[in-house]
């Protein structure tokens, strides 16, 4: 079981207009934020970088919380779930999303489960945002022995449609995978589809729904949104089912200065915001990110605009 942590009471130096002095939060380094609005509250849950100084991989144990109630001044609650969280896991607390059921709260994450594959999607489970949160199955949810998965099963995203329709989206460095989820939520309900149209998607899928339109934002590396491989931007598709097939409708967020970039897309209090993360933090660097958050903007044809990246 996850230990409560202490809430540590962070409020950090922003405007008094929404959103804050980006990043979010510089006491640690935070990366692949997934946001959730509950009541008046917006929760991100972020991965939580622990590379050295100069460090040329990932090091990440666990998952943090952080809350705000004006998109400005944040609370940070600390870890809220680790790797030994899934006992049969070992390494790299990789993306993650929290999507709430039945007044439940699911946490998919991507995990290096131990197995002949490299990272394994697993789901914890709490009864409030802040948990604490308890392994759900007692074994990985998709992993390299699942059919039609891979061996790279990361960055899960789930969304539920208006008809109560579970759906878990993931990736695999250049392959989109998707499956229904059953109601409960802990199981795969069908095949493992392979969803067409999300023009050189990489990694770190983000589904949402407004206006009828479903939306697939996800990190790509090609030439024509970022000044080298290493790096990516995120495109967007659009669609009128929930497993496509998808149009792409071109880049919503630009290269940052982390090489990798990850997308969560809300709405919260009547203003969508992107939340992402960048490299700016003090000493950051791209195993040592940080969480952003601004303003996105929807054209009426239902296109987002370009969001703009606004620094301390
Ligand atoms: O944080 C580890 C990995 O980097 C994530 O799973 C990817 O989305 C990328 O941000």
């Amino acid at each position: 079981a996850v230990a409560a942590a202490a809430a540590v009471a962070l409020t950090l130096a922003g405007s008094a207009q929404a959103p804050a002095e980006n990043p979010i939060i510089t006491s640690i380094f935070t990366a692949d934020p997934a946001a959730l609005v509950v009541g008046n509250t917006l929760y991100v849950y972020a991965g939580h970088d622990e590379a050295p100084p100069g460090g040329s991989n990932f090091v990440m144990r666990d998952w943090v919380v952080l809350s705000s109630t004006d998109a400005s001044n944040w609370t940070n609650h600390g870890p809220r779930l680790r790797v030994g969280d899934f006992r049969w896991a070992g390494a790299d607390a990789w993306a993650a999303e929290v999507e709430p059921r039945n007044g439940r709260y699911y946490w998919y994450v991507s995990v290096n489960g131990n197995g002949p594959g490299w990272m394994d999607i697993g789901v914890a489970v709490g009864d409030s945002p802040l948990g604490p949160f308890t392994d759900a199955r007692g074994g990985p949810l998709v992993s390299d022995s699942t059919p039609g998965s891979s061996g790279l099963n990361i960055d899960p995203t789930v969304f539920v449609d208006d008809d109560g329709q579970a759906y878990l989206y993931w990736g695999s460095y250049w392959g989109l995978r998707a499956a229904r989820l059953r109601p409960n939520m802990t199981e795969l309900d069908g095949p493992v589809l392979s969803p067409q149209g999300a023009t050189h998607f990489w990694e770190a899928p983000w589904m949402f729904k407004r206006a009828g339109i479903y939306y697939l934002a996800y990190a790509a590396n090609d030439s024509g949104c970022v000044t080298s491989s290493s790096y990516a931007c995120v495109r967007y598709a659009t669609a009128s089912n929930p497993l496509g097939p998808w149009t792409h409708r071109g880049v919503v967020l630009g290269q940052v200065s982390s090489t990798t970039n990850h997308p969560s897309i809300v709405e919260f209090n009547g203003q969508w915001y992107m939340v992402y993360h960048t490299a700016d933090a003090p000493g950051g660097g791209n195993f040592r990110r940080s969480v952003a958050i601004d303003r996105l903007y929807f054209n009426a044809d239902g296109t987002m605009r370009q969001v703009v990246q606004t620094k301390a």
